[in-house]
């Protein structure tokens, strides 16, 4: 089976127990909350459409990665989506925290019900994510379903680190790349660390397995998130020509702008003085290129996917179907342009 094969069985069967647990695991009909839930995934419109539920390539990473160990695929449906249900979730409240209107092409949760409801939908998915991950303990064996609600617990402190430097680092003029390590490796690559490795727990596969699994996740964020920052500035500008949207404009500091801002006199003057505006973007857009920020950037995310590849190397496989996909799939997402 090709990547495209698994994605066609395993996204409908992800839509479908999603769907399911909002509709059932709620112990009483409350219309509202499961309105607010489906509104988030985009499941009110007629015309719905894959970007507005999102990519899901968690729940996909988990499923392959207990394939490729020589799961069942089918039975760590519910742990695949525990952690869709955690990062939704997580979507649901930093938007809030950040303010965004947008997720996804389309209103934010809060923007549509305010921010009461909006805290309180995803507190409810929070409980969801807690009840699916036990399911596995039906499904597998009650150790196993232990295991997994451990590691997504560890896995949800680890997340909220990370929130919480990032928040810190708004009021910061320079922030280190340690720090911005640290919080990158909290936010984006601890839940697809633990989508892998919760991959090899459902599949009762090796230590060894069950490590290099976990260091492949960890990597593969590291690395997706790097090239999501070169993509806020020049993805932005190669895909649509405007530069309103780019981390420039809006004072995100991702990892160019960091690099800049620690090596780059002039830049961090420009930048801490007048701010990027529209007549200087131009300008701090070529001092990025020019002092060494954009290939700084991209040295980063190779060298992190080596890593992720180097450690699906040492994974021993069972299924070879499930790997090659697994392979294509992170070449997808440390390529991609959306
Ligand atoms: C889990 C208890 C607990 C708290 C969460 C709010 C918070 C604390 C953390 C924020 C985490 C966050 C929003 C990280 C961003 C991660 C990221 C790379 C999001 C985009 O992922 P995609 O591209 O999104 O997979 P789609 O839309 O495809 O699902």
């Amino acid at each position: 089976m090709t990547l495209k094969e698994y994605s066609q069985i395993m996204i409908p069967e992800i839509e479908k127990a999603l769907k399911s647990t909002i509709l059932k695991d709620i112990p009483d009909p409350f219309p509202g909350l499961q309105e607010m839930m489906n509104y988030h995934f985009g499941w009110l419109e007629n015309n719905n459409s894959q970007k507005s539920q999102g990519k899901q390539i968690r729940p996909i990473i988990l499923l392959l990665c207990n394939a490729v160990c020589g799961g069942d695929w089918k039975k760590a449906l519910p742990a695949a989506i525990s952690i869709e249900l955690i990062h939704n979730f997580s979507l649901i409240h930093d938007d809030i925290e950040d303010k965004s209107d947008l997720r996804r092409g389309r209103q934010t949760l809060w923007k549509i019900y305010g921010i009461p409801q909006a805290i309180n939908t995803g507190d409810a998915m929070f409980s969801l994510a807690q009840i699916n991950m036990l399911k596995v303990g039906n499904e597998i064996n009650k150790q196993i379903g232990f295991d997994a609600l451990q590691r997504l617990n560890e896995t949800c402190l680890i997340l909220t680190g990370g929130q919480n430097l990032d928040i810190s680092f708004e009021k910061e003029t320079r922030v280190s790349l340690e720090r911005y390590l640290l919080m990158i490796g909290g936010k984006t690559a601890a839940l697809l660390s633990a989508s892998s490795e919760i991959g090899a727990i459902t599949a009762l596969t090796s230590e060894n397995n069950r490590n290099a699994l976990r260091n492949y996740g960890n990597a593969l964020g590291l690395a997706f998130q790097a090239w999501d920052d070169w993509l806020g500035i020049w993805g932005e500008e190669e895909q649509t020509g405007k530069s309103t949207s780019s981390d420039l404009m809006t004072g995100k500091k991702s990892l160019p702008i960091l690099f800049a801002l620690e090596k780059d006199e002039e830049f961090l003057q420009i930048y801490q003085d007048e701010g990027a505006t529209q007549e200087n973007y131009r300008k701090l857009l070529s001092m990025l290129e020019n002092n060494g920020a954009k290939k700084f950037t991209e040295d980063i995310a190779k060298q992190y996917t080596d890593t992720a590849l180097k450690s699906l190397e040492e994974t021993k496989v069972s299924d070879k179907n499930a790997f090659q996909s697994l392979l294509e799939l992170t070449d997808l997402l440390i390529k991609r342009n959306n």
